[in-house]
């Protein structure tokens, strides 16, 4: 049998002409990039059906389903053991990188709250006093900072509860709620959850299929329902709820005259203040004694998105563009934080000037500074940051740069909060304009989440943007987060011009509501706010009881990350149809898959499918969506 895979490599790398021109000085410069790194990782077969176990060194054991004598494992484990505890695994991963981001956020509001985080403070107010109401705690009595601190314990405690159920499941329906209970996949705890799941996995533990993925069903909602929404909810109500802002997206971004700093990642705290240091009259001033015009900042990723949607800054790009941005030779500094940062970055920066900058305790890249950001004035650490990069800007070689012309308007920052104003109005928030659209007639069919990632065996992009251009030509409302919602910034779907491609029906809505008929709803941890606005749909009524009988469907349609697969369970333990484009690990396991593919939609309401050909995908989400609508009767 074959060892590798024969997955193509598609030919066209990426279909952003920014990409594409750096791709090939990437190559002129003999720099080895994820670009050329993917045509020489061929993959393994066995990985790729999800039938290679190392859970024990008796192992690696490789299933080939073809052969007899090699149809389990040394311990006797079957294909669909196999194939469901990498499954799983891929859940707790995901699981554990959302919540202890969502930790992180919790003790930064702590910190806050107790002024030992300079110079942060609580930025929404009337959030705090709502979301602390959740967790039963009251304002009377408190100022605003032991508000805040008490609500920081609470949703501390919510990593480690033993018993009980996660705070939030009560945003849910109440029929969705009940479903959970009787399904037993009501987390307790998010780490009891994580925990729990990498025990049931190890050797000669849970080697039942089915009770695996019921498992890590009750793990991915420990993300969705736990770690990522307390990450969002806490966040904003540290940093500001995000409300809609107009600005730049992609390489074009970065300025030629000026000091370029990029900060990537995913928690946000430390690249706010740098931001707001890069204002600051004393570094203005120390960029200009460098022959600098000044100091300019821009996101990658979902750090990247963060600050978009809350500090109006540029994007540079997603996933794919992250080495993309080193090569223009325009950066001084790319200040990451954690996850989804290249292993490669100090390697690719050593071929040009660029300082990478790591700032967690918890992700260091050897070849790179670090700069610790965990207490304290995080104010003078993002100007010690901020010296670097304009001491390095004077080691730039001008024969080196070459920044891409290529640079789109955006639109974004479609919080929940902000959808509710937009169709309802201030004074009168409601989802109840939208419910109306979606139950008249050949208006807006239904509402799609288009999320994840970049994934550099796919052409970067496109399976992005041929998804969100079929399911809006088909009166489909778009939201997303992530790097899928950069893909269709820099396609130029996330502005309101971007109506001319919509079907009739949504051009009308948007038009009439001044919104694009793709939504940026922020980061990864804020599929978080798909949720909440799914659970105020179904509040709104004429939709249905639950989040399930909704004409709505989410998409990954180029992921690649542990965490979209964490997503993408707790999406479906929601009650949602759920497409991915690159396969799920699963071939090898004929239980798992029809478990997946089928079976939880008997369970849960929601289910997966695997469908590469984004066009094809978007229809099996439009036919999913007209199935709802059936049922509606409507
Ligand atoms: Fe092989 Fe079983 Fe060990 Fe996995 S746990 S490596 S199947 S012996
Ligand atoms: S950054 S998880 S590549 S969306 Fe959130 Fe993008 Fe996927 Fe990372």
């Amino acid at each position: 049998m074959a060892t590798e895979t024969d997955t193509k490599v598609t030919k066209q790398k990426s279909i952003d002409k920014a990409a594409e021109e750096l791709i090939a000085k990437a190559e002129r410069d003999s720099v080895t990039i994820a670009f050329s790194r993917v045509q020489t990782q061929k993959g393994c077969a066995f990985g790729k059906a999800g039938t290679c176990c190392r859970m024990c060194v008796m192992g690696p054991c490789r299933i080939n389903p073809k052969d007899p004598e090699s149809a389990r494992g040394i311990c006797g484990a079957t294909a669909d053991t196999i194939v469901a505890r990498n499954l799983a695994r891929m859940v707790a991963a995901g699981t554990a990188a959302h919540s202890d981001h969502g930790r992180e956020v919790a003790h930064q509001l702590k910190l806050t709250a107790k002024g030992e985080l300079k110079p942060f403070c609580v930025a929404d107010k009337a959030k705090l006093v709502k979301v602390a109401a959740e967790f039963g705690i009251t304002p009377e009595g408190k100022t605003t900072e032991q508000l805040a601190e008490a609500l920081a314990d609470a949703a501390s405690a919510e990593f480690g509860k033993q018993d009980g159920k996660l705070t939030f499941l009560a945003r849910a329906p109440e029929k969705r709620q009940k479903l959970w209970a009787k399904l037993g996949i009501e987390p307790r705890g998010v780490d009891r959850e994580v925990v729990e799941l990498m025990h049931r996995t190890a050797i000669g533990v849970d080697q039942d299929y089915e009770s695996l993925m019921v498992s890590s069903l009750r793990c991915g909602m420990a993300d969705g329902w736990g770690g990522s929404m307390i990450g969002t909810e806490l966040t904003d109500i540290m940093l500001g709820t995000p409300s809609p802002v107009r600005t730049k997206v992609n390489l074009g971004v970065l300025k030629e005259d000026q000091v370029n700093v990029i900060v990537h990642g995913h928690e946000p705290a430390l690249s706010a203040m740098v931001v707001q240091a890069a204002k600051d009259d004393e570094m203005i001033k120390l960029s200009e004694s460098v022959g600098a015009k000044g100091i300019n900042i821009a996101g990658m990723c979902c750090t990247g998105n963060e600050v978009l949607m809350r500090n109006k800054v540029p994007i540079a790009g997603n996933f794919l563009h992250q080495e993309l941005a080193i090569v223009t030779g325009a950066v001084e500094a790319m200040v990451v934080d954690v996850q989804c940062v290249m292993s490669s970055l100090p390697e690719v920066a050593g071929c040009y000037h660029t300082k990478i900058i790591t700032t967690s305790r918890k992700a260091k890249i050897r070849g790179a500074e670090h700069i610790d950001f965990e207490e304290g004035d995080a104010y003078e650490v993002a100007k010690k940051i901020l010296r670097l990069a304009i001491e390095n800007y004077k080691n730039r070689d001008a024969e080196a740069v070459e920044i891409p012309d290529e640079k789109m308007d955006l639109v974004a920052g479609f919080s929940h909060e902000t959808i509710n104003y937009m169709l309802g109005g201030q004074f009168r928030a409601s989802y109840r304009p939208l419910n109306d659209a979606i139950m008249a007639p050949n208006r807006i069919r239904g509402v799609a989440g288009v999320v994840g990632c970049n994934n550099a065996r796919y052409t970067q992009d496109a399976g992005h943007i041929a998804m969100v251009k079929e399911l809006i030509a088909n009166d489909v409302l778009v939201v997303q987060t992530g790097c899928g919602a950069v893909a269709s910034a820099k396609a130029g779907l996330l502005t309101p011009e971007a109506i001319e491609m919509a079907g009739p029906g949504l051009r009308e809505v948007c038009e009439a509501v001044g919104i694009p008929p793709v939504l940026h709803a922020g980061s990864c941890v804020d599929n978080s706010r798909i949720l909440v606005a799914l659970c105020e749909m179904v509040r709104e009524g004429g939709l249905g009881e639950d989040i399930s009988d909704l004409p709505v469907a989410g998409a990954a349609p180029e992921w690649m990350s542990e965490k979209a697969m964490a997503i993408g369970f707790y999406v479906v333990a929601s009650g949602v149809f759920t497409v991915f484009g690159p396969p799920h690990p699963v071939g090898g396991g004929p239980g798992v898959s029809e478990l997946i593919f089928k079976g939880f939609e008997e369970m849960t309401g929601g289910m997966f499918a695997n469908e590469e050909d984004p066009v094809a995908a978007a229809h099996l989400m439009i036919d999913h969506i007209n199935k709802k609508r059936k049922a509606l009767g409507i």
